[in-house]
């Protein structure tokens, strides 16, 4: 669990800072951090001179032509390693993890019921990122401090500011949270030098364990590279546009959530005191599902339905057109149903 122990490294660095006489700002971040845990997050501060190497190492790799480029172009390219217009005088960024529970959905076809489930992180992934932002702005407005929001490999982020370890899953493990987390980083105009900067490490319980390689169907753990092949990850498949179809070589027995894949993470003993966390459970009758294998556009389901989606959230234009597509491989939807939804 988390205790005061684990501040153990950001006291040694308050205490260094201390000695120089920056007493006020030792301590202001010890109650910073103190405040975080209180509220049941987990955060570091890193100096803003960091993000030189953050971009170096994604340059560096995408150079060395790790990334399959489509991938890249898709999800990586959007990163951001320059100082926004909007905090100029940026001097750290904070990184938070936020424990995150999964949500389930029940459906019917066929007068057969499926639950499905959504990873943590799926659902409320902006409004938790915004919470953690309206926190961060009203503690730090205290201050005279502000905060502007990030768009930066996160994990890397967490990992290299001593705040999490990366499994071999290639998803990050916190203290008392398993991998069940979501990370956000803002930028912040709080001065902190002496920070906990360190190489990135997978946890030592990896070395001899290899439960999540072995469980993943696509070969996208590989023993080749500890990098994930994210062009191999079912994840990076079932998030995209609801007119890309699955490729081929995805076997529709592998598919396990109804977005996302839970697979590296179910059989990770790190993760098993959070498995049975499922919060916000929604049932949809058999005719609300035959609606969404249908596609049918928010303005055509009934007002019930659009409430239980919106609890899932999943009640915007992109979910719903990637409904039908990653909904048909569970019920072996026939034909009729792909032609419907021009699937
Ligand atoms: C793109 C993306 C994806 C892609 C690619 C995932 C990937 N591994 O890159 C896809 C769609 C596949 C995906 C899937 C998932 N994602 Co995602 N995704 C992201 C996103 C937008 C960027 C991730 C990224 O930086 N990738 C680039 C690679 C290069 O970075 P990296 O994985 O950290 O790689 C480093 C290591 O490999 C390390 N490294 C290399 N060699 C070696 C060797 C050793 C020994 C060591 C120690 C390290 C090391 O160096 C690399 C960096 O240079 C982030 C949000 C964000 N803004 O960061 C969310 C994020 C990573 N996703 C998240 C989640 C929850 C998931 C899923 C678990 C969801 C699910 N259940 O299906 C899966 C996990 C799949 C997996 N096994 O990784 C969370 C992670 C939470 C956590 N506990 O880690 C994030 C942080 C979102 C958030 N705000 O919380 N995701
Ligand atoms: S399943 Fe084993 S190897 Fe994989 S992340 Fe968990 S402890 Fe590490
Ligand atoms: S999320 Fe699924 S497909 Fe992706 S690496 Fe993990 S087990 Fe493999």
């Amino acid at each position: 669990m988390w205790t005061a122990d684990c501040f153990l490294q950001s006291f040694r660095t308050i205490d260094r800072c201390e000695e120089r006489g920056m007493v006020s700002m030792g301590a202001y971040i010890e109650e910073l951090l103190l405040d975080l845990a209180e509220h049941g997050y987990q955060g570091r501060i890193v100096s803003i001179h960091h993000l030189s190497e953050l971009r170096d190492e994604i340059v560096e790799r995408f150079n060395e032509g790790l990334f399959d480029e489509e991938f890249y172009r898709l999800r990586l390219a959007s990163f951001d390693f320059n100082v926004p217009e909007s905090l100029p005088d940026a001097k750290s960024i904070i990184v938070v993890a936020v424990p995150r529970p999964q949500a389930q959905a029940i459906f019917t076809f066929r007068g057969k019921k499926k639950a499905l489930i959504l990873p943590p992180t799926y659902v409320a992934y902006q409004r938790t990122t915004n919470r953690v932002g309206e926190y961060l702005t009203r503690v730090l407005k205290e201050k005279g401090y502000r905060i502007s929001g990030t768009a930066l490999p996160l994990k890397l982020l967490a990992v290299r500011s001593g705040l999490a370890e990366y499994g071999m899953n290639n998803i990050v493990y916190v203290s008392g949270m398993g991998s069940f987390l979501q990370l956000a980083a803002f930028y912040s105009d709080l001065p902190f030098e002496e920070d906990s900067w360190r190489e990135a490490r997978m946890m030592k319980k990896c070395e001899d364990c290899q439960a999540c390689r072995r469980s993943c169907p696509t070969g996208a753990i590989s023993s080749d590279r500890f990098l994930l092949h994210a062009e191999r990850c079912i994840s990076y498949y079932n998030e995209r546009r609801g007119d890309v179809p699955f490729p081929a070589w995805i076997d529709s027995s592998w598919h396990n959530c109804l977005y996302g894949c839970l697979r590296c993470q179910r059989v990770c003993a790190e993760d098993r005191p959070f498995l049975n966390w499922v919060v916000e459970k929604e049932e949809f009758s058999q005719g609300e599902t035959e609606l969404l294998l249908e596609g049918q556009s928010l303005d055509r389901l009934p007002s019930l339905t659009v409430e239980k989606l919106r609890n899932l959230d999943l009640a915007d234009p992109d979910s719903l057109d990637n409904l039908p597509r990653n909904l048909r491989v569970f019920f072996g939807a026939g034909e009729e149903l792909r032609s419907a939804s021009g699937g």
